[in-house]
């Protein structure tokens, strides 16, 4: 079950948080992995580091993803350093919390650019490798639960879950008869860096628990088992679906 041995996995954003967890996880089931990582570059290290404690080989590379074309050459740079690509985690994102009528041009294409066109370019590139190889690779797009519900200061941030599960729907039609599956994860509130800040306000923080139905926020290795099932050859039918990963979350009206 879950084994990744001989396979070669990509990861977005690899160096904190879910996408760090995600890597180490595919490290220890036996892949070979290219992170990418935008600027904590002792992170980085501690990940590569970490990754080949599992007798894996493991790259990382900076790259900005606010820049289409720095994409396009990260996922060329990934292909180089494996040959091919059986996995792919479209992880790497970013949601600076900011009142909508705060929210610029710049801001709202940067948070775009990095949690959406990034992905788009990075995963037709993969894809096309894939392709070209033969294999039946397995894709994940790390959504929300922000896809399916607001967020006062995200109004930016939600729309790009929102499309990412648009843009997931659409490749697993393209990619379904190379025998390519296309999932997208749904994270809940998980701890990480990217909601330190927001999670300081105590208030919100307990409201945000008690949203959940375990009485607690996720942590990034509860992502690891659902996206290694999706990613893994275990599965074999599942596509073009949203698998929610977040305590009950969602659903806990009342
Ligand atoms: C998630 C969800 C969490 C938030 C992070 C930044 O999708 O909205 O509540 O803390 O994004």
């Amino acid at each position: 079950m879950l084994d990744f041995r001989g396979k070669n996995a990509v990861i977005t954003g690899g160096s904190r948080g879910i996408g760090r967890a995600i890597s180490l996880g595919l490290a220890r089931q036996g892949a070979n992995i290219v992170i990418s990582y935008a600027s904590h570059d002792s992170e980085a290290d501690e990940v590569i580091e970490a990754a080949q404690k599992y007798g894996v080989n493991a790259y990382k590379i900076k790259v900005d993803q606010s820049d289409p074309y720095e994409s396009i050459k990260f996922a060329e740079g990934a292909i180089s350093a494996l040959g091919k690509v059986h996995v792919l985690v479209d992880n790497a994102g970013i949601c600076p919390f900011e009142d909508f009528f705060r929210i610029s041009v710049g801001l709202f294409e940067k948070v775009w650019k990095v949690n959406v066109e990034s992905h788009y370019f990075i995963t037709q590139r993969i894809a096309k490798n894939m392709i070209e190889n033969g294999i039946k690779g397995r894709i994940l797009l790390i959504s929300s639960i922000s896809a399916h519900v607001g967020g006062e200061f995200q109004t930016h941030y939600t729309t790009t879950k929102s499309a990412l599960n648009g843009f997931m729907h659409s490749i697993a039609i393209v990619l379904g008869k190379y025998g390519i599956l296309v999932n997208s994860l749904e994270p809940g509130t998980i701890l990480t860096d990217i909601n330190k800040e927001d999670l300081s306000n105590e208030e919100k923080r307990e409201y945000m628990e008690r949203r959940t139905v375990v009485g607690r926020l996720g942590l990034p290795e509860d992502m690891v088992a659902p996206a290694l099932f999706l990613l893994s050859d275990d599965n074999t039918y599942v596509t073009g679906t949203e698998l929610l990963a977040d305590g009950g979350m969602l659903i806990n009206l009342q």
